[in-house]
């Protein structure tokens, strides 16, 4: 398997559990992912040809300004089991768009640069949030916690909770995870981690042949958990990324 999606996080002194890849010494990789509706037929051909992996449950919380500066830029915040993560977005690399087929296989999956460490995390988040006071540095404690989000003028504006049950294949690297938000929505995802800089085209390749395996034959995207979230607990805003070409 190429990465386990549990080990140990400290923070502020205390131990927790965070997902992480085998890349994550630089705390930093490139999850690519295609989401995907899971049918009864799909559920039932995971089952047969996949092993489940573990099933756990997590609450999200999202993390931005008033205003969005961070979302609008495709920059999302979020805190899992005590653990902070941005996702970020990545560029394309041109070798990938050689061909029609690759490039069909590409537009189906999102590919998102995963930074876990705090420091890095923080002055990604300042270098897009210009009204930050100065003083605003990396912290250990809860008590810093709460103060460099209320330096950054950062509030939660989305919190869920999600059952996961995860699924690998014989062709390591993949993880397929089966989700089921308490909002009501359930969406599978395909998912590679790559270190930065990496293979993505491989990522890819590797993705496309998971979905075949599964008998996948849509050609949309699918949404996710956070476009769905949004579309009902924040409407305008949810129309704004639309606009904007976020979601
Ligand atoms: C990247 C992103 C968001 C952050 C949540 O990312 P996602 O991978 O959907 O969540 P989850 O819970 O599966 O995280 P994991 O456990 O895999 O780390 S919210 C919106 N985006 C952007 C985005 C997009 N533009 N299009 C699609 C289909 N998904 C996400």
């Amino acid at each position: 398997m190429l990465y386990a999606k549990e080990a140990l996080c400290r923070f502020g002194g205390e131990i927790r559990t965070k997902k992480f890849s085998m890349y994550s010494a630089n705390e930093m990789s490139v999850e690519v992912e295609r989401k995907f509706l899971c049918s009864a037929d799909t559920l039932k051909t995971l089952e047969e040809i996949g092993a489940c992996v573990g099933q756990r449950q997590f609450h999200d919380q999202y993390f931005d300004t008033p205003k969005f500066g961070l979302t609008l830029r495709d920059m999302w915040l979020r805190k899992r089991k005590g653990c902070w993560e941005l996702k970020c977005p990545t560029t394309v690399d041109g070798s990938e768009e050689t061909s029609g087929e690759k490039s069909k296989a590409a537009a189906l999956c999102t590919r998102y640069k995963e930074i876990t460490n705090l420091p890095e995390i923080q002055l990604r988040v300042k270098e897009v949030i210009k009204d930050v006071c100065e003083d605003s540095v990396a912290s250990a404690s809860q008590e810093e916690e709460e103060s460099w989000l209320s330096k950054m003028n950062l509030v939660c504006f989305a919190e869920f909770t999600t059952e996961r049950r995860s699924f690998t294949l014989e062709e390591g690297g993949v993880q397929i995870d089966l989700d089921q938000a308490d909002f009501g929505y359930h969406v599978g995802e395909i998912e590679v981690l790559v270190p930065d800089g990496g293979d993505v085209q491989s990522a890819l390749e590797k993705i496309e042949r998971t979905a075949q395996k599964l008998g996948l034959t849509g050609d949309q995207r699918v949404e996710g958990k956070m476009n769905v979230y949004l579309r009902r607990k924040h409407p305008e805003h949810y129309a704004k990324l639309l606009r904007e070409h976020v979601l």
